[in-house]
């Protein structure tokens, strides 16, 4: 059966995870606690390995919270209908997950003291994973084919819409200095220097001991060992194991023909690239979506680490 998405204030949501009612409940009615911190991410850009982090960060690196409870119930999204109904299980102090762009986010977060981590990925690399994530969850829509998810991505017809517009609204915060944001590529390029700069932001101090554990927990070898984070035990109602795997691959080893360029090889081995949008993008593809990043991007400002590769 195809999935048809409803739009709640110009962005698309999947009836299977989300309603009007839990949306407005997220937007206007939910109470943000000072003690809260969020992660906030556009879809596959980093926000389990974010909560696994920061649920390491909870317990000193100490990975038995990890390995007993799923990561969802560790940091339920609290605009979800699942997440909602999960909430009143979390002892404060809260990490909760968001997905949801800045205009429709918690009002009483905007006149709280709690923080934000918000985590940006490389969005030809967020377009590939979403891709085979839509493929495997059965309340979202399963794409006919890469050309058209490729087109429907770029012009924000997928769940959540625009991920420009999510960046772009996200980032009207960046000098708060309750909002922290980091990249997916950041993390992965050095987790230590990462974990080191996110404990700063929330004031959480750890001996050097203790920042080895999280590191060494939350790696992408650890997480796709866990059971408790790899998403093997969401319900096959919800994901079709058989076509995929949450955790998909190690970025850090694959090696596309691109690479074969010296100068993305020099990159890859000095910068710790990621990057497998390189084994699914044809040069004409890769033109087009470069277009039309710099024409929606031009007027925020910023430059991201992925836009010299
Ligand atoms: S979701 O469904 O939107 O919540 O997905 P999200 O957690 O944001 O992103 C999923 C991608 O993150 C990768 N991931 C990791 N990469 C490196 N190290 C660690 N520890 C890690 N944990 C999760 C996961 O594999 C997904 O990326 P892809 O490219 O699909 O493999």
């Amino acid at each position: 059966m195809s999935v048809q998405y409803f739009t709640y204030k110009g962005v698309n949501f999947s009836p299977g995870s989300y309603s009007h009612e839990s949306l407005n409940f997220a937007e206007n009615e939910f109470q943000v606690q000072d003690d809260d911190v969020y992660i906030v991410t556009y879809p596959k850009s980093g926000t389990n390995w974010m909560i696994e982090i920061l649920s390491l960060l909870r317990t000193n690196g100490d990975p038995t919270w990890c390995n007993s409870v799923p990561i969802w119930r560790r940091s339920p999204w609290f605009e979800t209908l699942k997440g909602q109904s999960q909430i009143i299980d979390v002892t404060p102090p809260r990490v909760l997950s968001s997905h949801l762009p800045f205009h429709i986010f918690a009002k009483s977060f905007f006149t709280s003291k709690a923080k934000i981590i918000y985590v940006l990925r490389n969005p030809k690399d967020i377009l590939v994973s979403l891709f085979y994530f839509c493929k495997m969850i059965r309340i979202f829509k399963d794409p006919e084919s890469f050309e058209e998810f490729f087109e429907d991505f770029l012009q924000g017809n997928v769940l959540y819409s625009s991920w420009f517009d999510h960046v772009k609204g996200w980032m009207q915060m960046k000098t708060n200095k309750n909002f922290f944001y980091i990249t997916y590529e950041e993390l992965h390029q050095d987790l230590r220097g990462s974990v080191v700069k996110i404990c700063e932001f929330l004031g959480k101090e750890l001996h050097e001991a203790q920042t080895d554990l999280v590191v060494n927990n939350s790696s992408f070898k650890a997480m796709k060992e866990n059971k408790m984070s790899n998403y093997t035990l969401l319900s096959q109602k919800y994901l079709d194991q058989t076509k995929g795997s949450f955790m998909r691959k190690d970025q850090s080893f694959s090696i596309a023909q691109w690479d074969l360029n010296p100068w993305v090889l020099q990159s890859r081995v000095f910068q710790g690239i990621t990057g497998d949008w390189k084994n699914h993008f044809t040069v004409a593809q890769n033109e087009y979506f470069d277009k039309v990043y710099q024409e929606k991007m031009k007027d925020l400002n910023m430059k991201f680490f992925w836009e010299d590769i």
